[in-house]
């Protein structure tokens, strides 16, 4: 059994905290927080006594094999500095970084020390991207030439997380970068991109629409885009929709979680819809079954001393377009080469 530890009792922290119950080979054992409320709330939801508002403290008390930290990016540098010098294993919530600059002294920091370290890049672990990744590697549409990965929509996710309207980066940082992830995920490794991105709601600081054009290593182009301001028919909130065609077929992941298969011998539609595990509400069941599949995937890789999907390495790749897309946004959709 590995024993664990959380940093930051946040809205999202709650998520990790059901699915560590259910994860096989974990437990936390103590967390941290430096509001004592949620410290409180979170503590007794969760029946965790070990109670800690300062990370520095619980490090030096406790000993455990892992640390996750799930507070928001700001915070993640020192944090994951700290818990690679006491000799734990490390999972860092999303954005990973505010700057190349910081990302890459947390991977330099983690191997320095020997420690795994892993993004909590959780929407590639959802069950339906996983399903139109099977059909795509077991060559079900052949060798896909064009895709599009898209998530649009009005849902008010100011109410639960405040900063999204204040921070001075936005959708691409907060949510592009779940989407960019997928499309390295489905698509590979990127060579080139440009990008455009708007403002529509005046209430908020940084833009809530984004726009992205790929070019991948393998030659398929993709299209990623973003919106929260986007009033639709049906509210399809938080699920990422697909669109990929290959040389011998089509694959659709439309709303409502059905993925459709075309090819010469017809369509074929498959309900791909999320396990609404014992804990998970609607509409956030898709994201919170994705959470415990990638903590799940964190205590394997660790039992078998292996390397985690979204490594912070790997993170490096996915940051780079975030970071790429905001550069040719503000050079009005100049291509950003990747390296
Ligand atoms: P939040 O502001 O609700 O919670 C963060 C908590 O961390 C706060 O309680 C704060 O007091 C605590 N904290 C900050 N710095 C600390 C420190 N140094 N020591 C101890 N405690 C500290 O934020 P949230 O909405 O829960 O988001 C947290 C992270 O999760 C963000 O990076 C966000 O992008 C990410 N998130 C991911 C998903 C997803 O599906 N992957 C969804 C929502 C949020
Ligand atoms: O995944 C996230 O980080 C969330 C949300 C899905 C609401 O954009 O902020």
């Amino acid at each position: 059994m590995k024993t664990g530890a959380l940093i930051g009792c946040g809205f999202f922290a709650e998520n990790h905290l059901h699915a560590w119950r259910d994860v096989a080979g974990a437990e936390i054992s103590a967390i941290c927080d430096r509001d004592p409320e949620r410290l409180r709330i979170v503590g007794e939801m969760f029946g965790i006594d070990r109670r800690y508002a300062d990370a520095e403290q619980m490090l030096t008390d406790g000993s455990f094999d892992f640390v996750d930290i799930a507070t928001t990016v700001a915070s993640h540098r020192p944090l994951v500095e700290l818990v690679a010098q006491s000799g734990a294993h490390i999972i860092c919530q999303k954005p990973f970084a505010d700057s190349m600059t910081d990302a890459r002294a947390m991977v330099a920091a983690a191997n320095a020390a020997g420690l795994s370290l892993m993004v909590h890049e959780n929407f590639r672990w959802q069950s339906a991207i996983r399903a139109a990744k099977a059909l795509i590697d077991d060559g079900s549409i052949g060798e896909p030439f064009w895709g599009r990965v898209s998530f649009r929509s009005a849902y008010d996710v100011y109410a639960a997380q405040p900063y999204l309207a204040t921070d001075d980066k936005f959708i691409i940082q907060d949510l592009g970068i779940h989407l960019l992830d997928i499309a390295r995920f489905l698509f590979g490794d990127v060579a080139a991109l440009s990008a455009s991105t708007r403002r529509v709601n005046p209430k908020i600081r940084a833009e809530d629409v984004a726009t992205m054009l790929l070019h991948h290593k393998s030659g398929l182009a993709s299209m990623v885009d973003c919106s929260y301001a986007t009033q639709l028919p049906e509210e399809s909130f938080p699920q990422t929709l697909l669109e990929i065609d290959g040389e011998k077929g089509t694959l659709r992941l439309s709303v409502g979680y059905r993925l459709t298969l075309t090819d010469q011998q017809g369509t074929r539609e498959i309900d791909v819809s999320p396990p609404l595990l014992p804990w998970a509400e609607r509409p956030w069941h898709n994201i919170q079954e994705s959470v415990f599949a990638i903590q799940q995937h964190f205590v394997e890789q660790l039992e078998k001393g292996g390397v985690t999907e979204t490594s912070g390495a790997d993170n490096l790749k996915t940051l780079e377009l975030v970071y790429g897309a905001y550069e040719s946004a503000a050079d009005h959709g100049k291509s950003v080469t990747l390296e």
